[in-house]
């Protein structure tokens, strides 16, 4: 089975299938984490742990979690009292569908199964209890004040004025950066791996996450909603900063190419395999959506 379908299987079949009561909550899960996406996250959590020589059953609940948390923080992106956009990943947004109430919900449960399914006893039985602590808290650590949760109140606090590049940066390293951060350390941790090894998997994941955002600010200018699924131009309507307003295209393909050279480098500490994270990184920094 290749790796998407691993991962999208497993994914699907965590969330609950027997709650009556509650369909429209477990419907708008499953839309949200059905609706498609580069799975990007959880092909590192794999990719890393596999570069340390860890087994790919034992990594899965936690490459599931981290897509769980990223579907979350997306369908919780959109709402009206965040960014308010109509459409994701080529179709209606969660609470275009189902309804901000329950888009909520389902975004707060999703964020509660992935802790659930970080810390259930068939996840521990495989992994033993320090990698599933240790995972908890990089990904706990990292979606909160520090991370994604952090970054999100710097970019709504920036939001109609102008915002310096040290403003953007800890922003988008923070909103953008630490998710994809956390998911190459997490595949590290799966496997067991050295804080040398963790560290480098830091330094690639800090690379390819700031190259990922300014790769989405170009593309917010560049591309067409077709090609993005979901609405271009929505930094220029929210009169919001960006790289590309701050830095001009030009110079921001040349900073993604830099820092996707130094990811590059990160990797020449492993002795595995690494051709697919190079392609990964190489195909994030030209990816068209
Ligand atoms: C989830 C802890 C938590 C808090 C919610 C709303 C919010 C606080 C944070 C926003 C985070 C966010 C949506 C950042 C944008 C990241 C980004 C560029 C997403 C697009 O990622 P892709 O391109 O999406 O990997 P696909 O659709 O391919 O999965």
């Amino acid at each position: 089975m290749d790796d998407l379908k691993m991962i999208e299987k497993a994914l699907y079949a965590y969330v609950p299938s027997e709650l009556p009561f509650a369909k429209a909550l477990t419907d708008s899960m499953s839309y949200s984490l059905e609706a498609g996406g580069k799975r990007i996250r959880p092909r590192l959590v794999l990719e890393f742990s596999r570069l340390c020589g860890g087994d790919d059953k034992a990594a899965l609940p936690f490459a599931c979690a981290i897509e769980m948390i990223h579907t979350f923080s997306l369908i919780h992106d959109d709402l009206p009292c965040m960014d308010d956009d109509d459409m994701r990943r080529g179709k209606p947004s969660n609470h275009k569908v189902f309804g901000e109430d329950i888009a909520l919900l389902a975004g707060d449960a999703l964020n509660c199964l992935a802790f659930e399914v970080m810390s259930r006893d068939d996840t521990v039985a495989a992994s033993g209890a320090d990698v599933c602590i240790k995972n908890i808290n990089i990904l706990s650590s990292y979606c909160g004040t520090d991370g994604m949760v952090g970054g999100q109140i710097i970019d709504l606090e920036n939001e109609n004025k102008t915002a310096d590049l040290e403003s953007v940066t800890d922003c988008d390293r923070k909103k953008t950066g630490a998710l994809i951060k956390a998911a190459c350390e997490m595949g590290c941790v799966c496997a067991g791996a050295d804080e040398e090894k963790i560290a480098a998997a830091r330094l690639f994941g800090e690379n390819i996450g700031i190259a990922f955002q300014i790769v989405d600010d170009i593309l917010d200018v560049t591309s067409s909603d077709e090609e993005l699924g979901k609405p271009v131009g929505s930094d220029i309507e929210n009169n919001k900063s960006t790289y590309v307003s701050l830095l001009g295209i030009e110079e921001c393909k040349r900073r993604v190419d830099r820092l996707t050279n130094e990811a590059l480098d990160a990797l020449k500490l492993f002795d595995g395999e690494t051709e697919l994270l190079k392609e990964l990184a190489l195909s994030l920094s030209t990816r068209k959506n």
